[in-house]
């Protein structure tokens, strides 16, 4: 047990620049755990299975071998996680207090294995006690605790922070049930519940004595302090209790885990009491369910918020949770909190956690003592907000009436923080009673509501988009008023992903292959990809490379194939769209160019030699309640079907919609990817985070000028990227002189054509009315111009085939992509978060 001994940290391989010096560690207590050796490997197994769960291994299941399989893994990371909690703890420096009500985490297992570098001796200990190993780790069921790529950031920059060594600790819910499991009967959508806790929790750490209690309801009132002042207060109505929960988030190979801390709600005791002893067994039952309601289940809504109560008690309840954690729990007792700024920062992951700022002057002034301004002060140092989207309806908003009953004492804050701020405007623009209405933190129409994006521009010491058009659309287009009065408060982040996930733990082969060319370090500095650039032209590299691509193309066809019964062919562009069910991203732009490709074949428009066979998958969950993204499924799911069963076109396309698009499929599905689709209308993505997964393990982009894929394009080179579609200005030039959708369809023949095939049943059975829904937006609506974009897509889809013939130029522009993606791991955007919001040097 030598590495336990050990008490210098393994930080050799943590990221270049991190701003953290390591300090030495003064663990006052060693901690024991296993040998790294198969045998000591294989006995902590066996004891987590017999001694905890009490089970032989003669007589366990698959899932008690998974759950001691786990808790194994798990007492490796022990040691290190307690060692980095103390470091932090002797040394105590300014930390990131990431909040966040989604965190997309995927699956823990293999990460933790490559975090701990013991995939080998594990598979080895596991085939010796004569279990599958590869069964075992399939039996996990991801965490989804979160949407979309907003939460899937969210668990990138965790994984970065302990990768850095950055003091940090991410907050958000345990919800029991997260994103719901897509199945398809029919063609359309059904939703299942995710019990991701049904078999058991082997990564969390209840900790139900360190329960928080959050208030809710009831009313203000003004009292008489012990100094004879006049203070006013909070008389709640009802309250919960929020437990939190500890799950390891180790960086990669660098001896440091931080922690993710997840909030789950129950009743307080008090709670049910009363109701119990007055009698009444049923209603205390039901209160206490009530209660627990809170952290039930994620809200499956995804860029556009649904304004319901629940939803508001769920952010104000994890937030309320965790102001309380950091400034009770983790800051020294006696620590002056006007001085709050020198230790937090707490980073503010869209509009959802904003409820904080009020919350944060509520606790310094009625709790902790403090006068206004010296709350305000303080406090408006303490938060920096993250913007995710430019969507108008996608903006939170809350209306003053339920704000007003949930949440009375911050609904008085907010007002007071309002005028006072108004007052600023007032001075900087007099007479200009329009921009005050405009800026106003309360909107007056159609309802009198808080609009949770501007509390946090007023509060925040910076707003950031996440991605560079995107800010500058945030900051000219959304904000102007803001960024009028504060100019500097205004800053771009360009959003990134985890190498360790994305690259090394989804695409081992290419992983190997990279740091047999580069050597190794490239996981956590990953400009070094650069230096594959020379290989692009290396006739042996490029060669692996394909192999490798192929070898990964071969293992999703086989997933597939068990997974869902899909058979694919073998050879054929895999051309991939997987992100969420949304009118904006255009799913129904990918869905006319398939139709379009399968009328030319079908009616003999083209010549079937000089077609390039290509297989489309999607992948995509609609908001349960989000009607258009339904139907949109249901004709994909029909057009593939219809496709499936064409014998005039089997050879030359198929089209696969695999169930439950999430971060597991995910890491199968774009390593193998030739071709990835971002085609959203431009000024819509905010940035796109798949975008860089693809880019990163070497499919070509085809995509509009938008989001992160104005970055891909300038680094990779206009060459090695399909740009189409109308730049934003042109976007927005189109919109003000007015759309109409149907002069499109008159004018292109192509999309005529594709369009009629679509509307005239051919893929529902013959049932028009099956297409119409999706067909009539398109012709009358079209909020997102995919028939302005049509010809050009089209254009650039030719330009694709004709790259795909030639497999060297495809190769070297795949690699490339590769070389020229490094700027998109999400260590550099905790690097700039560092720099420009977190820890400015000036
Ligand atoms: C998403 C945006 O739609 C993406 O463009 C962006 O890459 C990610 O956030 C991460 O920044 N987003 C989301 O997933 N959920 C929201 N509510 C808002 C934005």
């Amino acid at each position: 047990a030598g590495w336990l001994a050990d008490e210098t940290p393994r930080l050799d391989s943590s990221v270049k620049g991190s701003a953290f010096e390591p300090t030495s560690p003064r663990a006052t207590e060693p901690v024991v755990g296993p040998e790294r050796t198969v045998d000591g490997f294989a006995k902590a197994f066996l004891d987590e299975l017999n001694f905890e769960a009490g089970v032989a291994l003669k007589r366990s299941t698959t899932t008690d071998q998974y759950l001691a399989l786990a808790r194994t893994i798990r007492g490796y990371l022990m040691a290190d996680w307690l060692r980095t909690a103390e470091r932090r703890r002797q040394n105590p420096t300014k930390m990131v207090g990431y909040l966040s009500a989604e965190y997309l985490l995927g699956r823990q297992m293999g990460n933790s294995l490559l975090a701990t570098d013991l995939g080998d001796i594990a598979e080895q200990a596991m085939t010796s006690l004569g279990l599958d190993f590869n069964l075992l780790r399939a039996q996990e069921i991801e965490p989804g605790l979160g949407n979309g790529g907003l939460g899937r950031l969210a668990a990138c920059f965790i994984d970065s922070l302990a990768s850095m060594d950055v003091p940090s600790i991410g907050y958000g819910i345990r919800y029991e049930y997260g994103i719901f499991r897509q199945t398809f009967e029919e063609g359309r959508q059904v939703e299942v519940p995710d019990a991701w806790l049904s078999l058991g929790a082997p990564w969390e750490f209840p900790h139900p004595d360190r329960a928080v209690q959050v208030n809710f309801g009831g009313t203000t009132e003004q009292y008489i302090d012990g100094d004879g002042r006049t203070r006013p207060r909070w008389l709640p109505a009802w309250n919960v209790q929020g437990i939190p929960y500890h799950y390891m988030v180790p960086g990669y190979q660098n001896g440091v885990v931080n922690t993710l801390r997840l909030w789950s709600a129950r009743a307080t005791q008090e709670f049910d009491l009363e109701i119990f002893n007055s009698g009444d067994y049923a209603e205390a039952v039901r209160a206490q369910t009530f209660a627990e309601n809170i952290s039930k289940v994620l809200y499956p809504e995804d860029s556009t918020p649904q304004g319901r109560e629940l939803r508001l008690q769920q952010q104000y309840f994890f937030v309320a949770c965790s102001l309380k954690d950091f400034i009770d729990r983790t800051l020294e007792e006696d620590f002056d909190l006007t001085r709050l700024d020198e230790r937090i920062i707490f980073q503010l992951n869209d509009t959802h956690p904003v409820i904080a700022i009020p919350e944060m002057m509520r606790l310094l002034m009625d709790e902790h003592d403090m006068e206004w301004a010296a709350a305000w002060e303080v406090t408006s140092k303490c938060f920096a907000y993250t913007c995710h989207t430019l969507l108008p309806e996608a903006l939170e908003v809350w209306p003053v009436e339920l704000m007003t009953r949930l949440l009375p004492r911050h609904m008085e804050i907010i007002y007071r923080i309002n005028e006072e701020f108004l007052d600023t405007v007032r001075e900087a623009f007099p007479g200009d009673e329009l921009r005050v209405r405009r800026m106003s933190v309360i909107q007056e129409h159609p309802e009198r509501a808080v609009r949770m994006a501007n509390l946090a521009t007023v509060a925040g010491v910076k707003v950031n988009g996440v991605a560079a058009l995107h800010s500058e659309l945030l900051r000219d287009k959304l904000l102007p008023d803001f960024a009028a009065l504060w100019p500097n408060k205004f800053t771009n982040v360009t959003n990134g992903v985890t190498p360790r996930r994305f690259i090394r733990l989804a695409n081992q082969q290419l992983s190997t292959l990279i740091t047999d060319t580069i050597g190794p370090g490239w996981e956590t500095d990953l400009e070094r990809l650069r230096e594959l650039e020379p290989y692009a032209d290396d006739a042996a590299f490029t060669e692996s490379f394909r192999q490798v691509k192929q070898a990964n193309k071969d293992r999703l066809r086989s997933i597939l194939s068990q997974r869902d019964g899909i058979e694919l062919p073998e050879h054929a562009m895999l051309d991939v769209m997987v992100k969420r069910l949304h009118e904006y991203k255009r799913q129904t732009l990918k869905l006319l160019h398939i139709v379009s490709m399968y009328d030319d074949i079908t009616s003999g428009r083209v010549r079937r030699e000089d077609v390039v066979p290509r297989t489309f998958v999607f992948g995509a969950k609609a908001a349960p309640g989000y009607f258009m993204a339904k139907e949109i499924i249901f004709l994909i799911n029909s057009v593939a079907k219809t496709i499936a069963q064409d014998p005039r076109v089997t050879d030359l396309m198929a089209v696969a919609f695999p169930a439950n698009y999430n971060v597991t499929l995910a890491n199968k599905l774009i390593p193998a990817a030739d071709l990835s689709e971002q085609i959203s209308l431009a000024g819509k993505e905010a940035s796109g985070t798949g975008n860089m997964k693809f880019a990163l393990n070497g499919a070509l982009t085809i995509g509009t000028d938008d989001g992160a894929n104005v970055e891909i394009r300038e680094l990779v080179g206009d060459e090695n990227f399909f740009l189409f579609g109308m730049l934003e200005p042109e976007v927005a030039a189109l919109a003000d002189r007015g759309y109409t959708p149907s002069s499109f369809y008159e004018s292109n023949p192509a999309l005529k054509r594709a369009i009629d095939l679509l509307a005239s049943g051919h893929f529902t059975g013959g049932d028009r009315s099956l297409a119409a829904p999706v067909v009539d937006d398109l012709l009358y609506k079209d909020r997102f111009m995919a028939l302005a974009d049509f010809q050009s897509y089209l254009d650039a889809q030719a330009r694709v085939d004709a790259a795909y013939r030639d497999v060297d130029g495809w190769t070297r522009s795949a690699v490339l992509n590769v070389a020229r993606s490094g700027f998109f791991s999400s260590d550099r955007s905790m690097r700039d978060y560092l720099d420009r919001i977190w820890m400015p040097k000036s």
